[in-house]
């Protein structure tokens, strides 16, 4: 079934960018900036989006007529693993607080970020949005997938319950500016150019790229799914959650070496078979966007070359 499009206006609106500080909500934040419109911001210290209180007062004084929900506790595999109750509890209190205090204050429009797993691991690729719940999640990150999921739902709820104006965005797998580069607790794009470019630099022989190297993802630079989520802001009114992926898979063994290519790291690259793998694929169906007439515009290199360019730049910053 192909969706509506609407036509919903940004201009002038007063737009809570919840996280403007990570990946996803920096991208956004740089987008809107672009627009006329009232940009709203928090910080960390003023607001515990995991408090029921802090985030509803903030919201009664500000009054935002237009929610992006880019916050949440995010990470690679082994953070995924590592911390599933961070990933279940954060997650979980930070979207209901903000949703539930949306409907309270009468938001118009709130635009909530979910992910590409929240798929059941089995379920047939490229995943379509009407696979959701139909079977055993990944293991390997459950507990996001899980808070996720409960997010989703939410805003279902709310929809059918009250008429809220609440849509789900699933992205594929993201790198960017602001990306956290940490090398353990990281994604795998923003762990690997920081391993081959310390590398480069000190001369170690070889890097070390977790699992067989043969799992596929799929990939996109952030500021395409910034484009999409306003454009979806503007133009999808919908209770189906929608992908937004960018159709660029390549294995992981394939990925590590363009990502040497970039970095011009001249050493070995070895595949230590004992750091887990995780799904063996996962690419989004993004027929839906689509045929909305939104697709995206950054090719890998392109963006894996911009993403290298911000992490040189800003590489003292991201030491202190
Ligand atoms: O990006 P990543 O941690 O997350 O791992 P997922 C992707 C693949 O890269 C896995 C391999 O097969 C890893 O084994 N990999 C190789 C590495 N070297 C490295 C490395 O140095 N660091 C990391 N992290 N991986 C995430 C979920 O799954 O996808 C999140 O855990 C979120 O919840 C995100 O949904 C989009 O793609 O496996």
């Amino acid at each position: 079934m192909v969706e509506k499009r609407i036509n919903y206006s940004l201009k002038n609106k007063r737009i809570w960018i919840v996280g403007h500080n990570g990946m996803v909500g920096s991208a956004i934040l740089r987008k809107l900036k672009r627009l006329n419109c009232q940009i709203q911001i928090c910080q960390r210290k003023d607001v515990d989006l995991r408090s029921q209180p802090d985030v509803l007062n903030w919201m009664k004084k500000k009054k935002p007529e237009v929610i992006f929900l880019a916050a949440a506790k995010v990470g690679g595999i082994f953070a995924n693993m590592n911390y599933p109750q961070d990933f279940l509890y954060d997650n979980i209190m930070i979207s209901f607080n903000i949703i539930n205090s949306a409907k309270l204050v009468d938001v118009e429009k709130l635009i909530y970020l979910g992910s590409s797993c929240i798929y059941p691991r089995k379920a047939k690729q490229p995943f379509c949005e009407s696979s959701l719940l139909t079977g055993e999640l990944e293991s390997t990150n459950q507990w996001y997938s899980l808070a996720k999921i409960s997010g989703i739902k939410l805003c279902q709820a709310f929809r059918i319950q009250h008429n809220c104006n609440f849509i789900s965005i699933m992205p594929t797998n993201l790198f960017g500016p602001m990306d956290n580069f940490d090398e353990k607790n990281g994604h795998v794009p923003a762990a690997l150019l920081n391993r081959f470019h310390k590398a480069k630099i000190k001369e170690v022989p070889s890097v070390e790229v977790w699992g067989s190297g043969n799992p596929l993802r799929e990939f996109m630079y952030v500021d395409d799914l910034a484009d999409a989520c306003v454009f979806l802001a503007k133009n999808y009114d919908s209770i189906e959650p929608i992908n937004v992926g960018s159709g660029l898979e390549i294995s992981i063994k394939n990925f590590a070496f363009l990502i040497k290519q970039i970095v011009g790291y001249k050493g070995k690259v070895i595949f230590d078979k004992s750091k887990p793998d995780g799904p063996k694929r996962k690419l989004l169906d993004s027929t839906k966007i689509k045929k909305l007439g939104w697709s995206p515009k950054y090719n890998l290199k392109k963006g894996l070359k911009l993403y290298y360019k911000w992490y040189l730049d800003n590489i003292t910053l991201l030491r202190k």
